[in-house]
């Protein structure tokens, strides 16, 4: 037998990613992957290499939200895999595909636990943080490892799968025929899921009757891409929509049919609501009163039949994927009669706090220091010059603040924090929305949210990506001007000028101290197609504690006291 007829391990996972359309491997290389991460550039994958394995499965798994395509993670075993954990399970929360593939150490050694380089039994310890976790024994199971993975990973209610390869697997030789024959390519690994006709009547009936219907959409809805039939239910319908943060730009953020600036109004009253692609979780207050009206009907639809009752009693569940769904519903809707006067005062309420929050603006928009909504606004301004940049965001201030002053007017152009309110999504985001989709994008951060991936400027930059960062520096975690009892620093406060980091790895910094400058820098950074960051110095006092989920967090009785 000749080389040429034989394969091994590494090869047959390229070969199986290769096989299904795989384009870019996120990941960190080591000890057992390496010569993966080689063999997968030669043959025509994209390989990006990171500083931290968070940062590479955070980046896989919006690869996944934005293609709908499980993204692809690559660790060395033990440490490595646990850092790339984090993102596994944060993909998971959020419904997003993806596969993380960890190498691991000797299967005989690590079971007995004889202390094997980096022993850690990873399949036990993935199950609890991803949608599935699997292990390949013999190279020739590689091809239905991947498989697996992959429908998993994307089929129903999409998550984050782990795939544990040992060493000895990866530099298992085999005859390449038998290694050719034993790697397939899944079949519409996320088929449609048609609702049950009775569950469509159902939902049509209670939505008739409804006084003040409201339509919630979540990041479920813009993960669907049934960007045609949401629209097309809401207009033809003409009820009021509330969108999630990542469901922003499903329909414009001006639509006239946006309850988004009557938000607490919209959830008292709203006498139905339909549910589509988003959990009545912490983020909608479980569905509770008294942000609800207590007597409020649910109509959820939802590819995860589980998803049901969770919180409220759903009155009529509608399992299914977002897009058959809406078409099933629209078959037989009409549009909705007696909402006038329900869309009239949400619209007067609206109005109402569309010129509180002017004022504000306005206030902002001359602040020296500068305060968030003054850089924000300058912010908003430059996106709104070109919808398809992708809008990045973290923090607490920062994330609330972006949230609802930057509109969105294209779906998916918006990836944040998420269900976890989750720090460190940052760059990992960014990069990825740079690599799957080729577009400039901008990621909006607060000074601690960008720390936790601060090191991946350096791959923005050796990778030359088009991605601008604006830290949005109050000198702290929420705030940074609080005192400490003792010479140490308070436990909220950080000094950084990160527009001096950016130089190291070669790309530009610029540092913004008015809402002009930052707009200025900006409009610059974008023009030039490359890696930069504008820092912008705002008033280390502006900001609350834990953003608007203050009523989160528990205080001690010193704090209380106001001491
Ligand atoms: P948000 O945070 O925006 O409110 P969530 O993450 O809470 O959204 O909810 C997303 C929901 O969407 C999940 O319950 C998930 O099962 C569901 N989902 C994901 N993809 C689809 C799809 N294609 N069709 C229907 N539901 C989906
Ligand atoms: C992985 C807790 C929530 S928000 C935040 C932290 C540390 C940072 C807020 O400060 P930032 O924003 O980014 O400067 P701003 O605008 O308010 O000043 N670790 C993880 N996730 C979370 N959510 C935290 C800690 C947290």
């Amino acid at each position: 037998m000749t080389d040429s007829a034989l394969t091994d391990g590494i090869h047959l996972v390229v070969d199986a990613l290769k096989l299904n359309d795989v384009e870019t491997i996120y990941g960190v290389v080591g000890i057992p992957i390496t010569d993966m991460a080689r063999l997968a550039q030669a043959s025509g994958i994209r390989f990006i290499g990171f500083r931290h394995e968070s940062n590479a499965a955070h980046a896989a798994a919006a690869a996944g939200f934005l293609t709908g395509r499980p993204g692809i993670c690559l660790t060395v075993s033990a440490p490595g895999f646990l850092n790339g954990l984090v993102g596994l399970a944060n993909a998971t929360t959020n419904c997003f595909p993806m596969v993380q593939i960890s190498g691991s150490s000797e299967r005989h050694i690590v079971d007995l636990q004889r202390g094997d380089y980096e022993e850690m039994d990873q399949l036990a310890v993935a199950k609890q943080f991803a949608k599935a976790a699997y292990r390949v024994h013999r190279a020739e199971d590689i091809g239905r490892g991947i498989a697996r993975a992959l429908r998993t990973a994307a089929s129903g209610r999409p998550g984050g799968v782990y795939l544990d390869i040992p060493a000895a697997v990866l530099g298992e030789v085999l005859d390449a025929d038998q290694g050719a024959r034993s790697l397939w390519k899944v079949v519409d690994p996320a088929p449609r899921q048609i609702p049950d006709a009775a569950s469509v009547d159902r939902a049509v009936d209670l939505l008739a009757g409804a006084r003040k219907p409201l339509i919630v959409l979540g990041k479920g809805a813009a993960y669907a891409r049934a960007d045609e039939q949401v629209r097309e239910f809401i207009e033809t319908t003409g009820i009021p929509y509330l969108p999630m943060s990542m469901a922003k730009g499903l329909l414009p953020d001006d639509h006239p049919q946006s309850a988004a600036t009557a938000r607490s109004l919209a959830l008292k009253e709203a006498d139905v609501v339909l549910l589509v692609g988003a959990r009545l979780n912490w983020l909608l207050s479980h569905g509770d009163a008294p942000s609800w009206n207590p007597d409020a009907k649910f109509i959820q639809v939802d590819i995860a039949a589980q998803e049901m009752d969770s919180n409220q009693p759903i009155a009529a569940p509608l399992v299914g994927d977002v897009g058959s769904v809406m078409e099933a519903l629209l078959a037989r809707t009409k549009p909705s009669e007696h909402i006038g006067e329900w869309r009239q005062e949400l619209r007067i309420r609206s109005e109402k706090n569309v010129a509180k929050m002017a004022g504000r603006l306005e206030t902002a928009a001359t602040a020296h220091p500068m305060k968030f909504l003054g850089a924000l606004t300058a912010i908003r301004d430059v996106l709104a010059e070109n919808p398809a940049i992708r809008l990045v965001n973290e923090g607490a201030n920062a994330l609330d603040l972006a949230r609802n002053t930057i509109g969105m007017s294209v779906p998916r152009h918006r990836i944040d924090s998420g269900t976890w309110g989750v720090m460190g999504i940052g760059m990992g985001y960014a990069i990825a929305a740079a690599v799957e989709t080729g577009d400039p994008v901008v990621a909006v951060e607060g000074d601690s949210a960008f720390g936790f991936s601060g090191m991946e400027l350096e791959t923005v930059c050796r990778y030359k990506l088009p991605v601008v960062t604006v830290v949005l520096n109050n000198s702290g975690v929420y705030k940074g001007d609080e005192a400490s009892p003792n010479g140490d620093p308070a436990p909220t406060y950080l000094r950084a000028e990160h527009h001096k980091m950016i130089g190291a790895f070669g790309g530009k910094g610029f540092e913004a101290a008015t809402p002009a400058d930052v707009g200025h820098y900006l409009r610059l950074a974008l023009d030039s197609g490359e890696p930069a960051l504008v820092d912008c110095v705002i008033d280390p006092s502006d900001g609350t504690e834990s953003g608007n989920i203050g009523h989160l967090n528990p205080k001690g009785l010193t704090s209380k006291k106001g001491n």
